[in-house]
């Protein structure tokens, strides 16, 4: 093939957000919009250390990411990367994307160094819907802002790019290697199955054999949703034929450029027929719901863990994980070398890490953060309220993961009972028995979609300007409820990484009371659209009388003070939410 460069000008807007650029479709469609994305990458790398290189090209395989993987592959060649792997018809999980960086060696030993994950995650997808690129480092996380920011900067002054125009397309639904010969010599694609890799690295985490008994028993039945997300190419693989889950226990499990034109986002608002069949959903279907059903977003990072007609919380789920990890995982089985959760993830966590006397770190939303701690050996579990777990075996939230964390502590809570007349130790039990070890932390998030995103701006500015006097807001405060407790500070998170000591800004705004709960507020960094603010409230309970309540009602009063004091209705125009979680 030949390089051709081409002259291109900068495009507004091209700022990563929390987890990579993500646009509509139309939007990337727009001449040169991929284009200069990608190369701003390549520059932010440095030349030296893409020639060379191997890169892995993959992603949730919603729609455009086959025009997508040519485009990248041509200008990997052109840029001179050695070799490019692509998962079978460009699916590849955003988890897997992290173990292939890490674990798979080519035939020759070639190792990967990063990779280009073609996913705008949990948004919908579709020729209207949203599309989305993010580039990963050699650890298997996602780029440090260092590097974002690099990108971004380079957007803004780009000029040309070079592409090698003439190679022809690769057929990414046929296994196997293409070879070709360029100016610098050869440039091979590869398109392999990742399940292969995935599904060795969770068999050296996890028991199967355990996973398998308890899948075996008619008390046990079990229900996966993957929303017609990438995590269909691994579900049938892991859970059917590895596990001995029967057929049925799979939902939506075949993989869709669009999703089924559904939302594939793992919450009881979107994952509708998992809720229903759970038994949790206002349509019940009827029948008895099984014991544990869980779900998965577009690029299988998130899960959503449920038991029947029990709902658990991530902030929770990543605490229990935590609490039963080196019991019931043998990956874990030596200790864990530290936790850490998100800011505005509740802390459960914390309450753990206490309790077991591990390390503890609390860092901004988003996984990039996670990373620099597990590869200084810091943290062996983390997760987020967003639907996120993992653990340091990769670099990204591991929803599938999740689920076998869940399967490993209901196997190891019920390995005397399974076999025996004894009844099931549910879901429901383990959460319940976790709270009232621990105490309960309530916990809710609202999220106002796609306002305006000057007014969202203003609603934040007036929450930061409202924190200069505390007992200003404690005024307020006791104006709406009388019956909750002093707020007893309030300002905007701030984090400094204890590993390279960066520090990130505005990552937050937070009230903190006094009796542990808190509001906070953040402006989310991943929508496509005007601006998404997320309000999320926290209330903890010690009291093992007072833990058996409905969290909506419970944080009621916590909830009507975030409202007025934000004067939510009033700088969005919205007097309910678009969704709870
Ligand atoms: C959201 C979540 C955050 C998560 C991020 C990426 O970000 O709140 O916790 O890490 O999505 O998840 P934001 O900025 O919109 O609040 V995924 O599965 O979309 O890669
Ligand atoms: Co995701």
């Amino acid at each position: 093939f030949k390089v051709t460069l081409v002259s291109t000008s900068p495009i507004d807007g091209q700022k990563p957000g929390t987890s990579g650029l993500r646009k509509k479709v139309k939007v990337f469609k727009q001449p040169n919009y991929l284009e200069n994305f990608v190369q701003a990458t390549f520059n932010a790398l440095t030349p030296e250390k893409v020639k060379g290189a191997t890169l892995v090209v993959s992603g949730d395989g919603r729609y455009y990411s086959k025009d997508a993987v040519q485009i990248i592959i041509k200008m990997a060649a052109a840029n001179g990367v050695r070799r490019v792997w692509v998962g079978k018809n460009t699916l590849m999980s955003t988890p897997a994307v992290s173990a292939v960086i890490r674990e798979r060696s080519g035939a020759d030993g070639s190792k990967a160094t990063g990779a280009f994950i073609l996913t705008a995650s949990h948004n919908p997808g579709g020729p209207t819907e949203d599309f989305g690129i993010k580039y990963n480092m050699e650890n298997g996380g996602p780029a440090p802002e260092s590097i974002t920011d690099k990108i971004y900067e380079n957007t803004k002054t780009i000029k040309e790019y070079p592409i090698a125009e003439d190679l022809p397309n690769v057929d990414i639904s046929a296994l196997g290697v293409t070879s070709f010969e360029g100016p610098e010599g050869k440039f091979d694609v590869e398109v392999f199955d990742s399940a292969d890799d995935y599904v060795k690295l969770m068999k050296s985490i996890f028991d199967f054999e355990s996973i398998r008994k308890l899948l075996s028993s008619p008390k046990f039945t079990f229900c996966y949703d993957a929303l017609h997300g990438v995590a269909g190419a691994y579900a049938h693989r892991i859970f059917v034929e590895e596990l001995g889950a029967q057929e049925s226990a799979l939902l939506n499990c075949v993989p869709k450029e669009d999703f089924g034109g559904g939302h594939p986002d793992p919450n009881l608002t979107y994952a509708k027929e998992l809720v229903a069949r759970m038994g949790l959903g206002k349509s019940d279907t009827g029948g008895e719901p099984p014991e544990f059903g869980a779900a998965a977003d577009g690029d299988a990072d998130r899960n959503m863990i449920l038991g029947k007609r029990f709902f658990v919380t991530p902030s929770d789920s990543v605490a229990i994980i935590a609490a039963n990890a080196i019991e019931a995982i043998p990956y874990f089985s030596s200790g864990l070398k530290g936790v850490a959760r998100s800011m505005p993830t509740s802390a459960a966590l914390d309450v753990v890490a206490k309790s077991l006397n591990l390390k503890f770190f609390e860092v901004p939303t988003g996984w990039k953060f996670f990373g620099n701690l597990m590869d200084a050996g810091m943290c062996s579990v983390c997760g987020e309220e967003s639907f996120g777990t993992g653990s340091d075996h990769i670099r990204e939230k591991d929803g599938i993961w999740a689920v076998l964390a869940w399967m490993s502590i209901l196997a190891h809570k019920n390995k005397d009972s399974i076999d025996g007349n004894t009844k099931l130790v549910t879901v429901e039990d383990i959460v319940r028995q976790h709270w009232a070890t621990y105490g309960r932390h309530y916990y809710t998030r609202y999220d106002y979609e796609n306002v305006d995103a000057g007014k969202a701006k203003e609603l934040m500015e007036h929450l930061v300007k409202l924190q200069s006097s505390i007992p200003e807001v404690n005024k307020i405060v006791k104006g709406i409820r009388s019956d909750v407790a002093n707020v007893s500070s309030a300002d905007e998170f701030e984090y400094k990484d204890p590993v390279d000591g960066s520090i990130s800004k505005h990552q937050g705004i937070r009230y903190l009371f006094e009796d542990g709960s808190r509001l906070v507020f953040r402006l989310s960094g991943t929508g496509s659209e005007g601006a998404t603010i997320r309000l999320y409230i926290e209330q903890y309970e010690k009291d093992a009388s007072k833990i058996g309540r409905e969290s909506q009602e419970a944080l009621s009063p916590l909830v009507d003070i975030a409202l007025k004091l934000s004067k939510m209705e009033e700088f969005t125009g919205r007097s309910a939410p678009t969704v709870i979680t």
